[in-house]
């Protein structure tokens, strides 16, 4: 499966897959284990979806003082950041700031993708090849490979006869994109080409936005940070640290205590308003209680964006348009934007409907859809990705018995606690399905769950283990745990890529574990107490 010649084969102790967030705090709390670990990365650089979502717009829509990371005092106080919602060059920037300073950055290999990942039963042992010929023989495997890794670009015919400039945007040149006098299509209106759109605008001759889904979206109402307000963080980071593990997401967010159904129309009208226009158009996401579970309560709030966009865009035909009526507002990721609806108030944008008319084929001049026909110099796939489960899937994994793990996973992406995949041990992911993963703030996530399969690893040496599994039947109960959770939620009724439904075949199933990482805070530390039901640990 190797590119290049092979090496012979080395050994290590523990191969950390991906540089990202939790693959660097990976390697730095595996340190204290006296493990020779490896840690190989597809990109030049650190920072995972930091380091290769670097398209225009790209920012995060977490505020930053809780979007970071909280195991060095010295760290998080020390740290600035300089807006509310940081951009990419400023995580990107943390990233390699965190990997310096803890002297990290000599562990990882850079520019190497791992292509085949083979368990040996014999052995107890797994085999790490990559692109670049290495061949690591190790006992652990920390897949830290990212929820949103893998890109999704959809097979039209002529993809690849494109004469003008493509990009994904989670592949986007370091050099950047000039857009000036170009006619841009922009094909994907999710979180990113939410985000691409009012920056490409500024340049672009003329930018065509190729929606199938309108989402909805609100102001990010991004700005400098507060130095109060940084303060007032920086004062009380333990007891808040300690309190965002203690929340559903793993964030300290205003939490609502009223029924939409408690108030007046007016009433309740005002306070979606005081939302709206708050710090963080988030809020509006935490107005009431019932808005993610009760189809009338979130048929409210769902209006009430979409008022919203009619009173911003000019032309109603295009603000009908842009109102999102496919799915309830909160199944699929809300979108935090900097003038996006604003954009299509421009005489160089144009919104283009690709579900009434969908895209049939690329062609070299640019996008051809079922009404029309579109000429092009620079085409922007912000198509998303192969979520949750792409980034492992097409790494080749085999375990027990030389199984596949895309065959393993054919019906869904089977696991235990997002942890553990039955026939494939000591593989542990981070972020993986089972786990709250997107669902809660990843880098205090990744954070616990990292600490958790370090804990785990120190354990398994203390008593004399040295291989560790799941069964099928763990697997079940768990799965059945999820979609109870799942079953409290509207998330089911949206074609999102939370249920895989962006990718044409992919099973239909909700991926993350929605009870709160709370919950699964308890979950995990429940079975360790257990003696680790569900974790068949061996010589
Ligand atoms: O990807 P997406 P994304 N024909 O899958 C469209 C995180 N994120 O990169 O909805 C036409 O959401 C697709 O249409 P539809 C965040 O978690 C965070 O935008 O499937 N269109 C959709 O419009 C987010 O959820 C931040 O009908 C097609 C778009 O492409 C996740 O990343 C910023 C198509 C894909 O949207 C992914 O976001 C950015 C087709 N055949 C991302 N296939 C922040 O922190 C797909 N599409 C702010």
């Amino acid at each position: 499966m190797s590119t290049a010649a092979e090496a012979p084969a080395e050994t290590a102790d523990i191969v950390v897959i991906g540089a990202g967030f939790s693959g660097i705090y990976a390697l730095h709390r595996l340190r204290g284990l006296e493990a020779r670990v490896v840690c190989f990365e597809a990109g030049d650089g650190v920072g995972g979806t930091w380091y290769w979502n670097r398209y225009p717009g790209a920012r995060v829509d977490i505020e930053s003082m809780q979007y970071s990371y909280s195991f060095d005092e010295d760290l998080q106080q020390e740290w600035r950041w300089p807006e509310y919602f940081s951009p990419q060059e400023d995580l990107e920037a943390y990233a390699n700031h965190v990997v310096d300073r803890f002297g990290l950055r000599e562990r990882i290999r850079f520019s190497s993708v791992v292509n085949r990942l083979r368990y040996d039963e014999d052995e107890n042992r797994w085999h790490v090849h990559t692109d670049r010929g290495d061949h690591v023989v190790c006992r652990y495997v920390v897949a830290a490979t990212g929820s949103l890794d893998a890109t999704n670009i959809p097979r039209w015919p002529g993809v690849e006869s494109f004469g003008g400039q493509s990009y994904h945007t989670s592949n986007w040149p370091k050099e950047g994109v000039d857009f000036h006098g170009k006619r841009v299509g922009l094909i994907g209106t999710g979180s990113t080409g939410i985000q691409v759109t009012p920056v490409v605008a500024e340049t672009a001759d003329h930018l065509y936005v190729f929606q199938r889904t309108a989402n909805f979206s609100m102001p990010s109402r991004n700005r400098p940070l507060d130095p109060d307000y940084e303060r007032e963080w920086k004062d009380n980071y333990p007891e808040r640290r300690a309190k965002m593990l203690q929340s559903a997401s793993a964030g300290l967010f205003d939490m609502p205590d009223r029924s939409v159904f408690d108030f007046t129309p007016e009433e309740r009208e005002r306070l979606m308003e005081e939302a709206w226009n708050s710090r963080s158009g988030f809020r509006l996401m935490r107005c009431f209680t019932d808005t993610a579970r009760d189809i009338a309560a979130n048929d409210i709030l769902a209006e009430f964006v979409r008022n919203k966009i009619r009173q911003t865009v000019r032309d109603p035909e295009v603000a009908e348009l842009l109102c999102p009526n496919t799915h309830p507002i909160g199944t699929k990721r809300i979108c935090i934007d900097s003038g996006y609806f604003e954009a299509f108030n421009r005489d160089n944008v144009t919104l283009v409907d690709v579900r009434t008319n969908p895209i049939t084929a690329v062609t070299p001049g640019g996008l051809v859809t079922t009404a029309g026909s579109y000429e092009l110099d620079i085409l922007i796939y912000a198509t998303g990705f192969d979520a949750m489960t792409g980034s492992l899937t097409r790494m080749n994994v085999t375990g027990v018995g030389g199984r596949d793990l895309r065959d393993k996973w054919r019906d869904g992406p089977t696991n235990y606690l997002g942890f553990l995949v039955a026939g494939f041990p000591n593989l542990f992911m981070i972020h993986g399905p089972g786990s709250p993963s997107v669902l809660a703030q990843m880098i205090t996530g990744g954070e616990w769950q990292v600490d958790w399969v370090v804990r785990f690893i120190e354990n398994m040496e203390k008593d004399g283990r040295t291989r560790v599994d799941t069964t099928p039947d763990w697997e079940d109960r768990w799965a059945v745990e999820m979609e109870k959770a799942a079953d409290m939620t509207l998330f089911k009724r949206a074609d999102s890529w939370y249920m895989g439904a962006n990718i044409p075949g992919k099973p239909r199933v909700f991926m993350m574990y929605v009870g709160g990482f709370d919950q699964y805070i308890r979950r995990c530390t429940e079975q360790v107490e257990s003696g680790y039901a569900g974790f068949v640990r061996t010589a």
